[in-house]
């Protein structure tokens, strides 16, 4: 069939056979199809959408139109990763990645830049001085041999169809289908050639999802189209209602995650780094329930064995020696390496109360405009512009009292994005309902997984 007649069979709410879809993929990856057509049959699929068949068949041909990586035998059952629908001060990968290589894992994790009011693993890692987020398919494989971990952004030649088709759902707004995002992650992780795979998927004022049904239908399509792909696959479904941990901000969130690592993590980024760590071990069958992955991963974190592969991870990737030692140290002076932003301020608390809530996508949205973020791809961010949370939900605070402290640059923030940032705070009586401690809310296992 021609490309005119794809387009016509799927906007008349067809099913497009195996054959139709690797030949749409197969043009888009060429460049033998027009950008029009394309946006045809974006608009086409996100109106009809596609059955499991066709989902699964997208992923495939995507997949295989670049590079798929390969590893030793002797690695079977240890390659894997995690894969985040976005957050606010999600820095959880930082955490997560040299805690799996702790444990035995090969973790090849392969991250994104920060857009919109979602934060980027790349964006990071790039504040602590040297580190090389580009690394080839060679340099990747002697990462994992030396270290067992690596963070790095995606090769050229891995699923180049999805940069054309990810760049065309943008400009015609059709980046909420869920076959297009099924496909569009779970490509990218099959050319991982991965054993396990976990999605942390989001669900909440600042999550791709607000609504948890909507949520639990994208982890339920990721979930089964990875399985298809012969990777282990499940899915966490967390809460993204205010911010993870206490800082949100490039540099901010390096600190953080070195000082989890370094034992002193914050309750809700621990809870989803085990849960996420330990759903892997699991599914790898390194471990017999959930709990014990939760504790093997809690053990590296709290025993400093994951901080050591960080470590070994930074040198590996370009950081200089002295730098990785003084960044974990036991008392790092972390702004004189990483930097700290021209101006500090602190918000008061208006009242006294107990705090109820705070909103973080209002928080993201500005400390984007302040140049945390980019709001188009390909826009330099400020990597010391960022907010420390000074309290904690259900925590008493008295009036006056200082619950905030932005760092900014020469950027200002204007009197309404002051206010914006006043108004994030909730702050009731004891009685109140309040945003809960707890961040997992549900999980997707393949089946035969037992949790405990
Ligand atoms: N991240 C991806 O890799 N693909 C998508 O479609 C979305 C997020 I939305």
């Amino acid at each position: 069939m021609s490309i005119p007649d794809l387009i016509r069979t799927k906007r008349d709410g067809g099913v497009l056979s195996d054959e139709d879809i690797r030949t749409f993929i197969r043009a888009v990856t060429s460049g033998s199809v027009q950008d029009c057509q394309t946006g045809a049959m974006l608009m086409a699929i996100w109106q009809q959408g596609m059955n499991e068949a066709e989902t699964e068949t997208l992923t495939r041909a995507m997949m295989s139109s670049g590079e798929v990586l390969s590893w030793p035998t002797e690695w079977a059952g240890l390659v894997v990763d995690k894969h985040s629908t976005g957050g606010v001060g999600d820095k959880i990968s930082l955490v997560l990645a040299p805690a799996l290589a702790a444990c035995g894992c090969k973790v090849p994790m392969i991250s994104g830049r920060g857009l919109g009011h979602t934060g980027g693993t790349l964006d990071k890692l790039e504040s602590i001085p040297g580190f090389n987020v580009y690394q080839s398919a060679v340099q990747i494989m002697d990462l994992l041999t030396s270290v067992g971990c690596c963070i790095v952004g995606q090769t050229e030649t891995l699923v180049p169809a999805d940069r054309v088709l990810y760049a065309m759902r943008d400009a015609t707004s059709t980046v909420d289908s869920l076959p297009l995002i099924t496909a569009s992650i779970i490509s990218k992780k099959g050319a991982e050639s991965l054993s396990a795979l976990v999605l942390d998927v989001k669900v909440g004022r600042a999550a791709l999802f607000e609504d948890l049904d909507a949520a639990r239908a994208l982890a339920c399509s990721l979930v089964n189209v990875g399985n298809r792909l012969g990777m282990r696959t499940g899915a966490v479904l967390s809460n993204m209602d205010a911010v993870i941990g206490r800082c949100a901000g490039n540099s901010l969130e390096v600190m953080e995650a070195l000082e989890t690592l370094k034992g002193n993590g914050p309750d809700d980024l621990m809870e989803l780094v085990t849960t996420l760590g330990g759903v892997l071990l699991l599914m790898n069958g390194l471990v017999y329930d959930l709990s014990e992955g939760r504790k093997q991963i809690s053990d590296a974190v709290i025993g400093g064995t994951a901080l050591s592969k960080f470590q070994a991870m930074m040198e590996s990737q370009g950081v200089a020696k002295e730098v990785t030692r003084a960044l974990c140290s036991a008392h790092t002076d972390y702004y004189s390496i990483l930097g700290k932003s021209k101006y500090q301020m602190e918000l008061a608390t208006p009242t006294d109360g107990v705090v109820l809530d705070v909103n973080g996508l209002a928080l993201a949205e500005v400390l984007r405009k302040l140049g945390a973020g980019r709001s188009k791809v390909g826009e330099p961010v400020n990597h010391c512009v960022g907010a420390e949370l000074l309290v904690s939900l259900g925590q008493r605070v008295q009036r006056g009292a200082s619950w905030m402290r932005l760092h900014y640059g020469d950027q200002a923030p204007t009197p309404d994005q002051i206010n914006r940032l006043k108004n994030a705070l909730v702050l009731g009586s004891d009685g109140d309902t309040q945003r809960t401690h707890t961040l997992v809310k549900e999980l997707l296992l393949p089946p035969q997984e037992h949790t405990g």
